[in-house]
């Protein structure tokens, strides 16, 4: 390959892959739901890696999220730079042969194919494993000096800062979330279901605060904005990193929201810091209140009886908690999912949801049932917590489906919320949320002429609320 010439303005474009968001739903109620922005979440991963780009190139990043049109490749760049969760990668796939078949040179990046490197190159001319940080500025240098790699992997490269994204290539008004911020990356947990530690290892690791709290102040004065996401795997994985954050962000008089684990029920410092700070609710990853359940997806750092005394905790400082449970593992059943929404209702959750067991590829999870010949599909949008891809052990694909949705609209039943949420004092956030999730449910069974289904629908084989009604899928 020839070296390019430096005195002439290059230009890459990053594209963020359509994903639809989610199967549960319909796209009109998720419209409905979002106020009619085009998407849930800017795609921070790409202003992240255009922020990386050096000054002698142009970036521009393309939303399929955000536009009505599927983006058609266009010959007008250097490079094209796409990023994939597990759930975008056939678009990505397609949208690189693309522009492969015009000539230009495609970097692919982004959790899947970091899990995937061999799968991604099969479309790609590079492909980025791991941080954009540590990776992207190797491949583009390379390729101006025309020694362009297959593979840039960031564990072979000095560790770098986390970087600010460039939200000034997008439009705030296509997103309802348009200021997530990240704090932290990875996890010290090693789950044994989820992408983080599979692919970024255990090694957690902390923005500069500084830079930190300069996004924070920039958004509010250029967007009006006052409440963000932090976009974290783990918002406490450094309890003493945190407790500093959260001191600095008390001036700032933010409302914030983001993930953790639920060991800062430990820490009352690190909560009364937070609270104090503006955080208003957390998403725990709690997947299931069965200590064998927790034992079988390698959550081994808590004790599942220890939950409900720290949910209490928690949420005594005024924190509103969303509890993440997954169903289908092989110790799950249909009682046992009935149980653990039973739990989530009872330890007063302000919202919950319950995917399906989803076996990410690079995770333990794929890597066991493969070997035990239980992946039944390949197809990666389906990789969606939605979808049945793995074969379960206690139901048929159809009854786990069932599980879900039953759960889904027991726990966002208004009887359900109004135990839950009380009226006084009024939560008027997790009021409108726990609404605005029943009102999607309801239209969603509604338009397909069905009644809500519930656990009880297991008891009875002839029960009208059957998602699915074809006698040979069911096993009771
Ligand atoms: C916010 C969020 C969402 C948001 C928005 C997602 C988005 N695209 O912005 C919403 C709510 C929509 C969402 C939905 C889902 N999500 Co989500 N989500 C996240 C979360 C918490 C943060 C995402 C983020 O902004 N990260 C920050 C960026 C900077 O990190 P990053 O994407 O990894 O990018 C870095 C590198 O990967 C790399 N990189 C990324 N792209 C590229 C491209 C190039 C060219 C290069 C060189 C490098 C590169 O550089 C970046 C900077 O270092 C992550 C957790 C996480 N750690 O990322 C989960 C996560 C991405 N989600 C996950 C999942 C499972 C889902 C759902 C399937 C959940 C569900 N059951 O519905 C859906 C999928 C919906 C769909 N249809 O696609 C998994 C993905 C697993 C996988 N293998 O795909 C994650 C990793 C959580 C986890 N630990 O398992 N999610
Ligand atoms: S605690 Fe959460 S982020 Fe950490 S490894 Fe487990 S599931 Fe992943």
């Amino acid at each position: 390959m020839q070296p390019v010439d430096i005195k002439r303005k290059y230009k890459i474009r990053f594209v963020n892959p359509r994903s639809p968001l989610s199967t549960i739903t319909l796209p009109e109620v998720i419209e409905k739901m979002t106020f009619s922005r085009k998407a849930l979440f800017m795609p921070l991963n790409l202003a992240i890696c255009a922020a990386l780009v050096p000054e002698n190139w142009d970036a521009e990043i393309i939303d399929e999220c955000a536009t009505d049109e599927p983006h058609q490749p266009k010959a007008d760049c250097d490079i094209v730079a796409i990023g994939a969760m597990t759930t975008q990668a056939p678009r990505a796939y397609e949208i690189a042969d693309g522009y492969r078949k015009l000539g230009i040179k495609v970097f692919l990046g982004g959790i899947h194919p970091s899990a995937l490197p061999d799968e991604a190159l099969e479309h790609a001319d590079a492909v980025a494993i791991g941080d954009a940080e540590s990776t992207l500025p190797y491949m583009i240098s390379d390729f101006e000096k025309g020694e362009l790699k297959q593979k840039y992997n960031w564990r072979d490269f000095p560790p770098a800062d986390i970087a600010t994204p460039r939200k000034d290539l997008l439009n705030p008004k296509d997103y309802l979330v348009f200021n997530p911020i990240q704090t932290t990356r990875g996890c010290p947990h090693n789950c044994s279901f989820c992408t983080t530690p599979a692919i970024f290892g255990r090694k957690f690791r902390q923005r500069k605060i500084d830079d930190i709290i300069e996004e924070i102040r920039q958004a509010k004065e250029q967007f009006g904005t006052n409440f963000f996401i932090f976009s974290d795997d783990n918002f406490a994985g450094n309890r003493k990193w945190a407790y500093e954050l959260c001191q600095w962000m008390v001036p700032l008089k933010i409302k914030w929201a983001s993930q953790c684990d639920i060991l800062i029920s430990e820490s009352d410092k690190l909560l009364a810091a937070m609270r104090d700070s503006g955080c208003i609710g957390l998403i725990l990853g709690l997947e299931s209140p069965r200590q064998n359940t927790l034992f079988e997806a390698g959550k081994r750092f808590v004790d599942a009886d220890s939950y409900l005394w720290r949910i209490k905790k928690i949420s005594s400082y005024k924190i509103s908690l969303w509890g993440a449970f997954i169903f289908g593992f092989d110790s799950d059943d249909w009682r046992s999912c009935r149980d653990t929404c039973r739990f989530a209702q009872r330890a007063d959750l302000a919202m919950a949801c319950f995917p399906i067991l989803t076996p990410y590829p690079g995770t333990e999870m794929f890597r066991r049932y493969e070997s035990q010949g239980r992946i039944l599909t390949r197809d990666w949008t389906k990789y969606n917590g939605a979808s049945v891809v793995f074969e379960p052990k206690n139901f048929t694909e159809k009854e786990l489906r069932h599980a879900q949705m039953s759960a889904f609209c027991e726990f966002y039943h208004p009887r359900s919320a109004f135990r839950r949420l009380k009226i006084i004092p009024f939560k008027k956030r997790a009021w409108l949320a726990n609404l605005a999730s029943f009102f999607g449910l309801w239209f969603y069974f509604n338009k397909k002429n069905r009644i809500m289904p519930k656990f009880s629908d297991f008891r009875d084989p002839f029960a009208p609320g059957w998602y699915y009604h074809e006698e040979s899928d069911r096993r009771l």
